[in-house]
């Protein structure tokens, strides 16, 4: 790691805004002094003791937070105890704008059942694969309509990550964190334009995208009933290869309550924010709240079925047994959707407090969207009750992140599978607390959640391909492994360190993990499915975050 001399400091490597809080952490001293030049000049503009260090758990060492102070825009050097820093330090006030754009662009590489065009594409243009037009009705997906060895149309979406399956499940949190980024912040997307097919239509960027995966969400149910297939999916994972080289037979297997949960929350906040581009999408917004109320009453009759993967099924399970979480979700968009009384009813029925998001865990969904739409709440005691909610839990994360060694809110227990978004999901709750309170020390402990993924850290990589100056390389993503060019396709987070190693067995030939240590439990190599795949609902927050960030942060 060329970063790693000693004292080695670390700060996020595509740089501030010039409002932003900025830090840097430094491991491998204890005391001492740094000072911050102009990278041009040589001129110190600061020069600071830096605090005691202290210990950090999820690494095993002890790091110390050097306040950089106010920066104008420039570029500068970091010299710590006389050593400088290699990464030069950039305050730019568009920062974090094309990491916005890269990050949603991800979303257009990674269609599924078209071809990616040069013009859109570049070097990472290709044909088009699994056009999912003949998909097999599973034995655990029959029904008196539909029996098993029918066919049904269901093209578009997204891949779901390095994999070329299509997960509603994993779908929902990622076209809910989407959304969300478009409802939070209009202005900032409006400006974007990211060059996909659609760009210059009279729809953002960002809600272009999305419909690619809605619309294919929207075949995902069962008109008979209103229930929701859980997955689209090969019985087996494909080779590492092209998608147009990838032709095993697809299916849709069993419906279950959290994926008709999860569509019925999609549809009905979708069918909310294409209202406001029926001329562009005709007819669709009421489809898609008729599909949300169809969903919601198959779920109200079948209000406990798991998903129990078939066993000639061994693809991605997304299993989750317990629906409170989803309930509350679906409720709260419909609630909002329609003012029908009944769903914040039922919202309050299965409703608790809120918790750090994840594809599993939507609670915290529900309560940020009532927050967002709190003037349609009945009354004042309730929306003092959502925005306590949120606050509690930014609260929570903000302390977290202040008595951090690297100021950052991440405890050892987050370092799971895709934890790199864990860190983003958090920033996106301390995002909706600085939205309800402007309480700066959110906005900036969320910052700080960006500045990790971004390269301030005890590995020293940036987690996003393409953006910054140490990146993944090696991500387990298909496409960026079977299309000869040595670069990964761009703007893809990297699911980032995770020390239960599922994946040891397959990365046994690589050399292994460096580390058991949760924050350095990474290995930057394409067996790595548990530490470097990528996915959607990774991305997605990436997406909010950088957009909030950029939006939100005073000049
Ligand atoms: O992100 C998922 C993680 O929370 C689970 O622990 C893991 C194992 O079930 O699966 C992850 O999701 C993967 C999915 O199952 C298949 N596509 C790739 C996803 C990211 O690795």
């Amino acid at each position: 790691d060329p970063g790693q001399g000693r004292p080695a400091a670390r700060f996020n490597q595509l740089g501030f805004l010039p409002g932003s809080a900025k830090l840097a952490v430094v491991e491998g001293v204890d005391g001492g002094r740094f000072e911050v030049l102009r990278d041009d000049t040589g001129d110190v503009v600061l020069a600071a003791p830096l605090p005691p260090a202290s210990q950090w758990a999820p690494a095993g060492r002890a790091a110390a937070v050097a306040d950089l102070g106010e920066l104008d825009a420039g570029r500068y050097r970091l010299r710590v105890d006389g050593v400088e820093a290699l990464d030069r330090l950039v305050v730019d006030p568009d920062a974090y704008a094309p990491l916005a754009d890269a990050a949603l662009k991800g979303f257009y590489y990674n269609r599924a059942g078209t071809a990616l065009a040069p013009a859109y594409a570049g070097r990472y243009a290709r044909a088009a694969g699994h056009p999912d037009t003949e998909v097999e009705i599973h034995a655990s997906a029959a029904s008196p309509d539909r029996p098993a060895g029918s066919t049904i149309s269901a093209p578009g979406g997204w891949y779901d990550a390095g994999d070329y399956n299509k997960y509603v499940v994993n779908s929902g949190i990622t076209m809910h964190t989407l959304l969300a980024a478009w409802e939070d912040f209009p202005a900032f997307f409006r400006s974007r334009d990211i060059d996909i097919p659609e760009s210059g239509d009279a729809v953002p960027d960002l809600l272009d995208e999305a419909w690619w995966n809605l619309r294919w969400m929207l075949e995902m149910q069962d008109l008979a009933d209103g229930g929701v297939y859980h997955k689209l999916t090969n019985l087996r994972f494909d080779g590492a290869v092209m998608p147009e080289a990838a032709r095993e037979r697809r299916y849709v297997v069993q419906k279950g309550t959290a994926a008709t949960l999860d569509f019925a929350a999609v549809m009905a906040q979708a069918a909310r924010v294409y209202g406001d581009f029926e001329a562009q999408f005709p007819g669709m917004p009421a489809r898609m709240r008729e599909a949300a109320e169809h969903a919601w009453a198959w779920a109200q009759a079948h209000p406990d079925v798991p998903y129990r993967q078939p066993d000639d099924v061994v693809t991605g399970a997304y299993g989750d047994d317990g629906f409170d979480d989803e309930f509350a979700w679906a409720a709260a968009e419909l609630f909002v959707l329609t003012g029908n009384g009944d769903y914040l009813r039922a919202f309050e029925r299965h409703a608790r407090e809120a918790d750090v998001p994840s594809w599993a865990s939507v609670g915290a969904l529900g309560w940020g969207t009532l927050a967002r739409h709190r003037d349609r709440l009945p009354d004042a005691a309730m929306r003092a009750r959502v925005e306590a909610t949120i606050d509690v839990l930014a609260a929570r994360l903000a302390a977290q992140s202040r008595a951090s060694a690297w100021r950052i809110a991440m405890q050892p227990e987050d370092f799971v599978w895709g934890s790199s978004a864990q860190a983003l999901n958090q920033a996106l709750m301390l995002v909706q607390g600085y939205r309800l309170s402007g309480d700066r020390g959110y906005l900036d402990a969320a910052q700080s959640q960006l500045d990790y993924v971004l390269g301030r850290n005890p590995l020293g990589m940036s987690f996003v391909t393409g953006y910054g100056v140490r990146t993944p390389m090696h991500i387990h993503h298909r496409p960026s492994q079977a299309d000869g060019i040595d670069a990964p396709v761009p703007g893809l987070l990297s699911g980032g360190p995770n020390p239960r190693q599922q994946d040891r067995e397959e990365c046994a030939p690589a050399g292994g993990y460096p580390s058991t240590l949760p924050a350095l439990s990474w290995l930057d190599h394409d067996c790595s499915y548990a530490s470097n795949e990528i996915a959607i609902n990774w991305n997605a927050p990436l997406v909010y975050v950088a957009a909030a960030i950029q939006a939100l942060t005073p000049p």
